[in-house]
């Protein structure tokens, strides 16, 4: 036997520690870390343990690919860059830069690639950017621009401070999307002083551990949002004095809401006026947090849904002084987009603009179908399986075929990957380094470097080198003074780099041509001296942090080295941060590298506005506009459905075993058969069908044939598809996609997401 590796989890945000036995190279065991400060109680979900079944199996890549009349034959890397670098020289020569558009990456839990790609985008001029933002977070990062100022910084629910913790469309008892959820939900359900609040129509397995459960009719989520702070500020119920120290424009939205019809509001939401009495008092008089998920994200009004609740946060004086808190990513994880300006670009055919450097997922069927001049003709799509994890996925799949060029990184060869021109085989976070940028443990600061336990096999790459190496092929990296080389190598040697980052500083200064390429030339001297693209990437990140600006490096024991810091501040800086990735390259488990000043509520909350005023913006025109098509008269009429599909379906739901479109070996399912479709056992007797029967599901988009499990916690008149299958694995498919079922086009107004939760659907026996 051999011994247990640290590494991270390679399957969400969260980024669990765990620790890996590896025999001949391939994992065998798993089980969490105990000394990891991600999850510091030893805690991980069954997919971590899991790991097994994604790093091992048939479909891997481990060759480059190209597309041969209707089939792929092996190549070289050598000749996969040069096609790839000299195909799309040529075609960005005769389009220009908006033929090109990228996709993924849509592993929250390795952003090396992020990053990497980001710049390809930058060096060869294109905004055109999809990518997982754009299927669930566009209303909820462009609140955070409108309401404290960047879109760069989020809010997230505070556990460790807060009484009651709400669930408002989220089901994180099965979906572990913030750390340690299941641990903390039963801590605040058993504490006779603390609570779980669940707003979801289906008695989910979180809602099974709430203290209250508010179950509102699918989609009227804005409206109730609307209707409970009418009411509160109705009785006057509101914190003035928060209000009137922390809040801009309160005097203008308060007219949103004046004279609204709550109490009919809650009459077409179905829920019971004295529940939401209840609701208004406890958000009113205890400290609580929010999570909101899918359940709104990817429904009606997503985007009102997104603002609505930090109005509500501020007008009960829960945003930062207690129960949320705005948090910073320790590397910035995209740029945001002023939809505003000029010159960002809208989408060719659909018209939509970007948050956070993401277009709306929603829309990409159609950008793909177009048949404009200027349309999208050149992919680049990373760790993304597209072609089932987007909306109407047929269309998807016909509009990749239609492209000029496309290449795919990937893993495994994939449902997408099959239609590409060139597939390219890449590692996974078990087998090179990777980071996450996610920072979901707060109030600490964790940053953990995955260190690779499976050694080199065949010819896959890692990402970066990959991307690293199509950027070379463009033309995108410099020919280098062979001091640059050597000055990386000595730093990694003697383990101090701030004379590598003069040393580039230098370079750039005498070259300021190349100053757009930074990281490309660090990945290219630095990896190749640290062995590792993504490694070095961390490092250019951590150099560039948004915290270095802040006293909270040093709060978590950091320190310039003292040879610099008597270079004055830019060098103690950068020395400090160089410490800091010292330290985290050398502990495998990861390091706190940041603690906020939470004890300082008022300081803290001052420091994370990024507003000049340091104040919350309430009111914006596009959000004033919205809510006036979100009354109760209004929104009764809009969920009236249609005779040919009187059902809803979620088109998606996070199951348990499932890990979006990545869990590809279905030998993790043998026990147990995942694909299934939730119904409630009422809807199923009334509608003549019986439990475990087939049923064909059938929107307008298409069509999928489905085994039914009626449960009773399922909601009525809703049928939940999960959408983790349709995947090819050793020659098999197992299920369908959920996405054949998803609409094209069929997204929220304001900024985007598709309406996943919410699509109409008639329901026949097979
Ligand atoms: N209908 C419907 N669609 C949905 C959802 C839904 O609820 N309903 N949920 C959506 C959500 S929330 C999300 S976040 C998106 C996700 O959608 P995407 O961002 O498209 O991600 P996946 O489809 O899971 O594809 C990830 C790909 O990355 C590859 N990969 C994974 N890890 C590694 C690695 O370490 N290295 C390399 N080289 N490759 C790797 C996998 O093989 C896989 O092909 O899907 C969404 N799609
Ligand atoms: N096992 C597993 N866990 C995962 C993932 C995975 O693939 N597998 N993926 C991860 C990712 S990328 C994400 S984004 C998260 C998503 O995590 P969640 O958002 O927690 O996942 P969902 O299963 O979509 O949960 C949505 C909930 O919203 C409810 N809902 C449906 N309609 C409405 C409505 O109209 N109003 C309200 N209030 N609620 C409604 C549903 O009943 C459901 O319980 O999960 C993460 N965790
Ligand atoms: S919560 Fe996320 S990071 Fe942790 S084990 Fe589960 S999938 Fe992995
Ligand atoms: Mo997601």
């Amino acid at each position: 036997m051999s011994d247990w590796k640290k590494t991270q989890c390679n399957f969400c945000q969260v980024s669990c520690g765990l620790e890996v036995q590896v025999e001949n190279n391939h994992i065998v065991n798993v089980r969490p870390d105990p000394d990891s400060p991600r999850s510091p109680h030893t805690y991980c979900c069954r997919k971590g343990r899991s790991a097994k079944y994604f790093v091992d199996n048939e479909d891997r890549l481990d060759y480059p690919m190209k597309k041969v009349g209707d089939h792929f034959e092996r190549i070289s890397w050598d000749q996969a860059f040069q096609e790839i670098g000299e195909k799309i020289r040529a075609l960005l020569a005769k389009y220009g830069p908006k033929a090109f558009f990228k996709v993924g990456p849509g592993n929250a839990s390795g952003q090396a690639p992020a990053i990497l790609v980001r710049q390809l985008c930058g060096a060869i001029g294109t905004q055109y950017g999809y990518g997982p933002f754009g299927i669930e977070f566009m209303g909820f990062y462009w609140t955070m621009g409108k309401i404290h100022g960047t879109q760069a910084k989020f809010i997230e629910p505070d556990e460790k401070n807060c009484d009651v913790l709400i669930f408002w469309g989220g089901n994180s008892y099965v979906s572990h999307n913030f750390a340690e959820a299941r641990k903390i939900i039963r801590e605040f359900s058993e504490n006779p002083d603390k609570m779980v609040i669940v707003v979801d129509p289906r008695l989910s397995e979180t809602a099974r551990m709430s203290d209250m459960h508010i179950m509102p009719k699918h989609g009227t989520d804005a409206l109730v949002m609307k209707g409970l702070i009418a009411m509160i500020l109705e009785k006057g119920w509101q914190n003035q004095e928060f209000i009137d120290k922390w809040v801009l424009d309160f005097d203008r939205i308060k007219p949103w809401f004046e004279g609204f019809d709550y109490k009919k509001a809650f009459e077409v939401a179905q829920i019971p006026l004295e529940q939401m009495v209840e609701l208004a008092k406890i958000m009113t008089s205890r400290s609580w947090g929010v999570h909101l998920d899918l359940g709104v994200y990817m429904n009606r009004h997503s985007t009102a849904c997104s603002y609505l609740s930090c109005i509500l946060m501020a007008i009960t004086g829960n945003l930062l002084k207690q129960g949320n808190v705005i948090l910073e990513p320790y590397i910035l994880m995209g740029n945001p987009s002023n939809e505003n300006d000029p010159n960002t670009w809208r989408t060719p055919e659909t018209g939509r603009f970007p948050v956070m450097g993401t277009y709306p997922s929603g829309v990409l069927a159609a950008e793909l179908l177009s048949e404009r001049e200027d349309r999208h003709r050149v992919m680049l799509c990373i760790d993304s399986n597209m072609a089932r994890s987007y909306p109407d996925s047929n269309a998807i799949a016909e509009g990749i075929k239609r492209l000029e060029l496309s290449v795919v990184i990937d893993m495994c060869m994939t449902e997408t990957a099959r239609l590409a021109d060139y597939v390219l085989p890449g590692k996974t976070h078990f087998e090179t380094y990777d980071f996450n940028m996610f920072n979901m443990s707060y109030p600490e600061v964790v940053c953990c470097l995955k260190h690779p336990v499976i050694s080199q096999i065949a010819e896959r790459k890692e990402d970066g080198e990959i991307l690293l190496g199509i950027g070379k092929a463009m033309g995108f990296v410099p020919e280098l003074p062979q001091e640059l080389y050597d000055i990386a190598e000595k730093a990694v040697a003697e383990r101090d780099r701030v004379p590598y980052m003069l040393a580039v500083k230098n370079y750039l200064g005498k070259n300021p041509q190349y100053a757009g390429l930074m990281l490309f030339i660090v990945a290219e001297t630095l990896g190749k001296a640290m062995g590792s693209v993504h490694k070095a990437c961390l490092w250019v990140g951590l150099m560039g942090s948004p915290l270095a600006k802040t006293d909270y490096v040093q709060r978590a024991g950091f320190a310039p080295d003292p040879k610099y810091a008597a270079l004055g501040p830019a060098a103690a800086g950068l020395s400090m941060m160089d410490q800091v990735f010292q330290k985290v390259d050398d502990t495998p488990q990861g390091v706190v590298i940041a603690l906020p000043d939470y004890e300082n509520r008022e300081k803290y909350t001052y420091e994370a506005i990024s507003y000049e005023d340091h104040k919350f913006h309430l009111w914006c025109i596009e959000i004033e506009e919205n809510l006036q098509l979100i009354t109760p008269e209004k929104e009764k009429a809009a969920l009236e459905l249609d005779a040919e599909y009187p059902f809803l379906l979620s088109s998606g739901r996070h199951a348990e075993a499932g890990v979006n479109n990545m869990m590809r070996n279905s030998d993790t399912y043998v026990y147990r058969k995942p694909y299934v479709a939730y119904m409630n056992p009422q809807d199923v007797e009334e509608m003549g069908f019986k439990d475990g029967q087939e049923i064909r599901v059938t929107t307008k988009a298409g069509s999928i044939v489905v085994p039914i499990l009626a449960e009773w916690s399922a909601a009525r008149g809703y049928v939940q598809v999960p959408h983790h299958f349709g995947l090819m694995h050793n020659g098999e498919v197992y299920g369908s996609g959920a996405n054949t079922l998803s609409i094209a086009n069929d997204i929220e107004e304001v900024t985007g997401n598709p309406h996943l939760r919410y699509v109409p659907c008639r329901i026949e026996s097979v």
